[in-house]
């Protein structure tokens, strides 16, 4: 290809974040679309915050925190730390002024800015776009959706008690309040009853190849292949869709895939992954670290890659690009 193509990613937060600027060194952020998973969005406070969006727009304007892998660097806590007081006098079963969700002084600023945009009437994908100009980003950040379409995940209700009759809690509670340490016996997907916006039926449709970020294949990618005809656009273009594996060595870098894997009966490695995408998907890239199980994966119906996907160096994010448009077979 004489061109630079046009390159659609599907992505969770901060694996994926690392890859959209890993691939921005192959190719110009300007023909790279990310649509994002909103199912971990909520509202707190009133504020609408869109975990996935913001973590892929700091990163990407190298403004996470790299630690934490979520919020700014050089945050401030000093509203967080004010709600505190009001801990005392919260009546049984408000929510008001909980602090269990870190929103740093700074980070509050974007969810001030996306909540009022919103209740003027503002589509998410407007106002995405308009954050993303703010943070100076040449990338096309587009949300799965503009409806609501929050992730539920059902727990055990001695696990928590606050949790609904069958157990039902929001996304945040599992991943932030419980730390996605106990155990989740079932995910609800919001998605399944929104719509996707046409910017990213467009954009899956027309790129000259999507790839799948190296996110949670249930909590991040799941709410995105949920929603109506993704699956079936992918399916239709199957030999263009590239999937990096999120598990390295059984692990996951950050976040609960592995334990998600073993309890929605898959195999806790970059096979079990390929399993999950095989139908969407025709190539896997999958870590070093996993060389023993390239046989395993193309027993799958999938062609592989073996190499470093442990992004953050720049040798290693700039041979991951190269290597994911080459398996596209389109190599820029
Ligand atoms: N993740 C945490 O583990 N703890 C937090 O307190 C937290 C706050 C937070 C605030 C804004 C934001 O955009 C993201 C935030 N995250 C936090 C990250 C996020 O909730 C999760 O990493 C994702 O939802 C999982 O992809």
């Amino acid at each position: 290809m004489t061109t630079s193509p046009h390159i659609t990613v599907l992505c969770g937060g901060v694996g994926a974040a690392r890859f959209l600027r890993a691939l921005s060194t192959a190719i110009p952020p300007s023909h790279i679309t990310a649509i994002v998973n909103t199912g971990d969005d909520t509202v707190l406070h009133g504020l609408h915050i869109s975990p996935d969006l913001d973590t892929i727009t700091y990163t990407l304007a190298n403004a996470i925190d790299p630690d934490r892998g979520w919020g700014l660097i050089d945050e401030s806590w000093r509203t967080l730390e004010a709600l505190h007081r009001y801990g005392q006098v919260r009546p049984a079963g408000s929510r008001a002024g909980s602090t269990w969700f870190g929103l740093g002084d700074q980070d509050l600023a974007t969810h001030f800015y996306r909540t009022a945009r919103l209740q003027e009437g503002a589509s998410l994908t407007d106002v995405t776009s308009e954050i993303a100009s703010a943070w100076g980003l040449d990338f096309r950040l587009l949300p799965m959706t503009n409806d609501p379409a929050p992730t539920k995940v059902v727990v055990d209700t001695n696990d928590d008690p606050g949790a609904a009759g069958d157990g039902q809690i929001s996304f945040q509670e599992y991943f932030v309040r419980h730390r996605h340490s106990i155990p989740v016996r079932e995910l609800r997907l919001g998605a399944s009853s929104a719509q996707p916006t046409r910017e990213a039926i467009d954009a899956l449709t027309t790129a000259d190849a999507v790839v799948i970020a190296p996110s949670n294949p249930f909590v991040s990618i799941g709410p995105i292949r949920a929603l109506p005809h993704v699956d079936q656009i992918l399916a239709k273009r199957r030999t263009t869709v590239v999937a990096i594996s999120p598990l390295v060595g059984g692990d996951a870098v950050k976040g609960p895939a592995a334990d998600m894997m073993a309890t929605f009966g898959f195999q806790s490695d970059s096979v079990g992954i390929a399993e999950i995408y095989r139908d969407v998907c025709s190539h896997l890239i999958i870590d070093s670290k996993d060389t023993s199980l390239a046989a395993e994966v193309e027993l799958t119906g999938m062609t592989t890659t073996v190499t470093n996907t442990m992004m953050g160096d720049t040798q290693v994010d700039a041979n991951l690009a190269r290597l994911t448009l080459a398996a596209a077979d389109i190599a820029s």
